[in-house]
């Protein structure tokens, strides 16, 4: 039998897991786990380059950990960890930072985003957080790392880093293609359709934790467009706010764009607008449920964890000797 290609990817617990979250990255790998060896991580490393709450940081963590259960990750056939609990990861990053240019991390656009934003703190860390990264994938020689699309620079710098390597070593690094979603890669906000849908505006973001009532009420105030057509047509560039809806609706229905115009044919925002809400909330409620199910079993998300950090140090570890080898440290 063929050996089942390689994914990897994570997700800052640094906030709530929204609906975008969910369609854009979770749901695919989700969808994908049979195809797969899957690794998926709570990049916790990653969310200390911003201040956190040490007690936010901790909850977040595991909630995360229990809503990827929840959304279909299966422990048993994935392995699921926190970054903070397999030590090869800030192990390897050292090493590939000594292959890593200044001029390179300086022209990463999520850095000039976020130093702007966080002017008083432009630490260290925020800098070299893309070499964290490569380091995060590099180590499970992954064939496909799914992301949004904001973070395909950070995948095309680690590619760069592996060849770098490569060049100089022998083949140590197996070279990763990023992997973007057609369907949901970017869900815009409710009451901004210019915008991504976004924890930063918690109004116009639906949360995988948020309850019915207020997933309809969300929905209700959703802004679709200006043109009082009253009329769902999928039209982006003049309709987005209807665009969006109708991609969310698409995504948690499965039904294409036209089926879904025929099936509100004559009828108005007034009841598009709340059947939306409606299916995003049958889609949600399970995995509410099971999440909050799963949050109060302590017991059975320590030995997921602990077992995915096993399973993952020793994949991790291979790499890692690999490379200490070929760099010259003497080996035990
Ligand atoms: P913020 O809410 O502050 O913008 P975030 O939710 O984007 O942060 P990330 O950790 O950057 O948090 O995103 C996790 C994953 O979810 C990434 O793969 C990202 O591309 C995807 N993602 C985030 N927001 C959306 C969105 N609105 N639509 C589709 N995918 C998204
Ligand atoms: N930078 C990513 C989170 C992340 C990641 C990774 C994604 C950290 N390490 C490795 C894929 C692979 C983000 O902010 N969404």
């Amino acid at each position: 039998m063929e050996e089942k290609k390689i994914m990897l990817s994570g997700i800052q617990p640094s906030g709530d897991l929204h609906l975008g979250n969910y369609l854009g990255a979770i749901k695919n790998w989700a969808d994908r786990v049979d195809a797969f060896d899957c690794y998926y991580f709570m990049a916790d490393l990653h969310t200390i380059t911003v201040r956190q709450n040490p007690a936010d940081l901790r909850r977040r963590s595991m909630q995360q950990l229990a809503a990827y259960i929840a959304c279909g990750l299966d422990p048993e056939k994935n392995t699921l960890f926190l970054q903070s609990m397999v030590p090869q990861h800030a192990q390897l990053s050292w090493v590939l930072s000594c292959y890593t240019q200044f001029g390179e991390l300086s022209r990463m656009t999520q850095f000039k985003d976020k130093s702007a934003k966080h002017k008083d703190n432009i630490n260290a860390g925020l800098f070299t957080y893309p070499v964290l990264m490569a380091a995060d994938i590099l180590l499970y020689q992954p064939h496909y790392v799914p992301v949004g699309a904001d973070q395909k620079q950070h995948v095309e710098l680690t590619r760069d880093i592996a060849q770098r390597f490569n060049s100089i070593y022998g083949d140590v690094f197996r070279i990763p293609e990023p992997y973007i979603p057609k369907a949901g890669a970017r869900i815009y906000g409710l009451t901004t359709p210019g915008d991504k849908m976004s924890k930063s505006i918690p109004e116009g973001c639906v949360f995988i934790m948020d309850d019915p009532a207020t997933i309809a009420r969300k929905f209700k105030r959703a802004v679709t467009d200006s043109d009082r057509e009253n009329c769902v047509r999928f039209d982006p560039e003049n309709k987005p706010g209807v665009a969006n809806l109708m991609s969310i609706y698409s995504s948690v229905t499965g039904k294409s764009y036209e089926e879904i115009e025929k099936e509100f044919e004559g009828q108005g925002y007034g009841v598009f607008k709340p059947a939306v809400g409606e299916a995003v909330i049958d889609t949600l409620r399970p995995i509410r449920e099971e999440t909050e199910r799963l949050i109060k079993d302590k017991a059975y998300l320590e030995q997921v964890y602990r077992e995915g950090a096993q399973k993952a140090s020793y994949i991790a570890n291979k790499t890692l000797r690999k490379v200490y080898k070929k760099v010259g440290f003497v080996q035990i």
